[in-house]
């Protein structure tokens, strides 16, 4: 039996029992209308004692999208996957689980509608898998909340779902230029070279981010005074050459006398506890910590507030990691391991090569044990204790909570940039998350690509993964190619993990270090269209980076998930295989302009007729696609977001009849656009004979641009150029 909600008129709650009120669902749902219905749309419904399983027969050429964060194809189809965070650096093929929970799928095909289960525990999506045509998604719980979105236009069950779960966050403007990162840089010093290096080379950047080792012994909320002697001052001297610090966050509070987080933690009884009542105990970094229990308000305030630690020393940016909440061990695996030495040494002489294996087993099975999950308990507002696993998708979600709320009362109408490794549907109303310890394989690549379409359609905009691979080392080509790829994603972040080949873009040689250096300039370039796009998608609840299939309906697209929409005309097609020198690539309905891009500069521009083309890329150049009216704008390259005015803009069109633009633009760093202070310039285009006439509109009342000049590069459907130039 299901409660029956209308949401809207296209979406509908169906609820079965009494479901954990998770927080990912902000809309309001008048439960005073309800009807009492035992079957849902498009599934057979299934009751066992300890469960509910939906099944749904897929047609043949039925393509399923959706799961976020998640390892496998694009089109979900033909694997299992496993709602349930997980710590796991090891993202191979057969993986179900990552550091993100995203039940919310999109069907196509046949009878096309989407669905979002709001549980907080374990569900398993069978997506044909175990037989191919059937759909099967398992709760393991009578308690849940199932949307269905009823449409068959995709972005529209996107708009839907937003609506439902809330607008996507908007980073500082800065955010948008690249950052670099890596596990560790030790010292102050290391930080003021690494900063210096970028400018020395002049290689744009924004951002440095600090790895656990700033921190004293691990603890957080404290620098390490030998290796940081003064991290404020460091925080204030990069600000000057426009680089902002980002310094990570885990929620493992050490268990140290005197150390005011974990006194006043235990104090006020803001730790997770056990079985026992007492504090419960984990090793991660730090050795032994406490959980914060921030699925209550009271510890949210509390560590929220913590982050003015950082917000004094004028730091706008907060990582916060480790939050499934990853565990390495616990006092209970500890034991689970010496019981099986102790077997060992009763053991008979025959049964101690098993003794053995069991001994290897249970050491190196040690972490994030479901059990472990299971041993400790939340106390919500009201009270009532909740058992971890029943709870354990939303950890990451109430940190993020934590750090977002705190953050906005500390810096009241700013942005902040505020980064979450696990994650919950909703989250993406609040920060973002990047996709976790990837590695500098080239299916890591492929990976990327496609989690970034996956993550936009459930909101995540602003998101990408670690740049060049975090575990592993990177080969010079394998760098290049994946800032190529970089360059186009709206999270933009070089980072590696201890042990790893240094992968800053002068670690290798100087070839590699100028392709990338333009390559980084290229992403600086195209600012002013990333940033006009992401917020005009925000805005119109439109996803960032879409799949070619949301766009177009041309059935072929359904087939191309390594070719990308970035905002509303541009699409790129990264060469992701390595040894190679271009790529096919599959061109949907239209004509298109290709931009083999290299240096910003350098604009080689040919047109191509719809339909399949092998596309020459060499290890410097870049595949990219302007739609048939459609257009890009493009400035000078800079050495971080806002060091000059943008005085001019370049507009690269491709127009056949008529195109339209719509520039958006705003001071890029505080929440003043939500008061309408923003300025956009409307810009139309259409062909007259040979020539093109030019229409440009500029609504600025609060003064926000500064751009002087609008120059136009503008093709026509032969690849002939119109450059001209129009004062505004
Ligand atoms: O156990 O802080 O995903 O980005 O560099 C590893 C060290 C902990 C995992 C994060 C990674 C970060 C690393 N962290």
């Amino acid at each position: 039996m299901f409660t029956k909600f209308g949401v809207s008129n296209l979406t509908s709650l169906y609820r079965s029992g009494k479901p954990f009120a998770t927080g990912a669902v902000i809309a309001t749902i008048d439960e005073s209308k309800f009807q009492q219905v035992s079957t849902l749309p498009h599934f057979d419904v299934e009751e066992t004692e300890d469960s509910v399983i939906f099944t749904h027969k897929m047609a043949k050429g039925d393509v399923v999208y959706g799961l976020g964060e998640s390892l496998g194809p694009l089109n979900k189809r033909g694997r299992i996957y496993r709602m349930y965070s997980t710590d796991d650096p090891e993202h191979t093929p057969d993986k179900k689980s990552l550091y993100g929970s995203h039940p919310f799928l999109i069907i196509d095909g046949v009878s096309t509608f989407g669905l979002l289960v709001d549980y907080p525990s374990e569900i398993i999506f069978d997506v044909g898998f175990t037989n191919k045509d059937i759909l099967k998604i398992t709760i393991p719980s009578h308690n849940f909340d199932f949307y269905i979105f009823e449409t068959d236009d995709k972005q529209k069950i996107v708009e839907e779902y937003l609506q439902l779960t809330g607008k996507p966050y908007i980073p500082p403007k800065w955010a948008f230029g690249f950052q670099q990162s890596r596990w560790s840089y030790f010292s102050e010093n290391e930080i003021r070279d690494v900063a210096s290096k970028f400018r020395e080379l002049s290689i744009p950047c924004d951002v440095i981010y600090t790895d656990i080792d700033y921190m004293e012994r691990y603890k957080v909320f404290t620098t390490d005074k030998m290796r940081f002697p003064d991290y404020a001052s460091m925080v204030k001297d990069l600000a000057k050459e426009g680089i902002k610090i980002v310094p990570i966050i885990d929620p493992g509070v050490r268990i140290e006398e005197g150390y005011p987080v974990y006194e006043e933690g235990k104090r006020n009884g803001y730790f997770c506890k056990g079985k026992d009542g007492k504090d419960y105990v984990a090793a991660v970094w730090p050795g032994l910590t406490h959980f914060p229990d921030f699925l209550n308000s009271d510890v949210r305030t509390w560590w929220g507030e913590k982050y003015k630690f950082f917000t004094d020393m004028g730091i706008r940016g907060i990582w916060n990691d480790m939050n499934e909440p990853a565990v390495f061990y616990t006092l209970d695996g500890v034991n689970r391991v010496v019981r099986t030495i102790e077997e060992f040494e009763k053991s008979d002489e025959e049964d101690k090569l098993d003794a053995v294996l069991n001994v290897r087993d249970a050491a190196s099975n040690m972490a994030v044990k479901r059990e472990d999950y299971k041993s400790f308990y939340h106390r919500l507002d009201d009270g009532t204790i909740v058992n971890h696993d029943d709870v354990h998708n939303l950890y990451g979600f109430y940190m993020t909570k934590a750090a977002a709320d705190g953050l906005s009362k500390l810096l009241p109408g700013e942005r902040y940039l505020l980064l979450s490794r696990s994650s919950y549907p909703g989250l993406h109303r609040m920060g973002t998350i990047w996709m976790g310890d990837n590695k500098s394989w080239w299916e890591h690549m492929l990976a990327n690509i496609r989690m970034l379409q996956s993550l936009n359609m459930m909101g995540f905009f602003y998101t990408g993964a670690d740049v060049g691979g975090f575990g592993s080392d990177a080969s010079p080509e394998l760098l290049i190619r994946w800032m190529e790829l970089g360059a186009f994603t709206p999270y933009f972040r070089n980072h590696s993990a201890l042990g790893t080949r240094p992968q800053e873009l002068w670690q290798f040689d100087e070839e590699t270090l100028n392709i990338t250096r333009d390559i980084v300039r290229l992403r600086y370039a195209f600012l002013p269209y990333t940033y006009s796009e992401f917020m005009n998608a925000v805005e119109t609840s439109t996803p960032f980076v879409m799949p070619l299939s949301f766009v177009f309906e041309d059935e072929r697209t359904k087939d191309i998930e390594d070719q990308y929409m970035y905002g509303s005309s541009l699409m790129v097609a990264p060469v992701h295989e390595q040894n190679k020198k271009g790529r096919y690539v599959y061109l949907p309905e239209s004509k298109w302009l290709n931009w083999i891009a290299s240096k910003y500069e350098d604009r080689e521009m040919k047109v191509y007729e719809p339909g399949d083309h092998y596309i020459k890329a060499d290890l410097h150049e870049i595949p990219l696609f302007i739609k048939q009216n459609g257009m890009i704008v493009l400035t000078e390259p800079m050495n971080y977001v806002g060091e000059r005015y943008v005085t001019e803009l370049t507009v690269v069109g491709f127009v056949t009849g008529h195109a339209h633009y719509d520039y958006y633009d705003d001071d890029g760093t505080s929440l003043n656009y939500l008061k309408g202070e923003y300025a956009n310039i409307s810009i139309d285009i259409a062909k007259e004979g040979k020539g093109f006439k030019i229409n440009l509109r500029k609504n600025d009342p609060n003064d926000i641009l500064k751009i002087k000049k609008v120059r136009f590069e503008i093709y026509d459907d032969q690849g002939n150029i119109q450059i001209s130039s129009k004062m505004i």
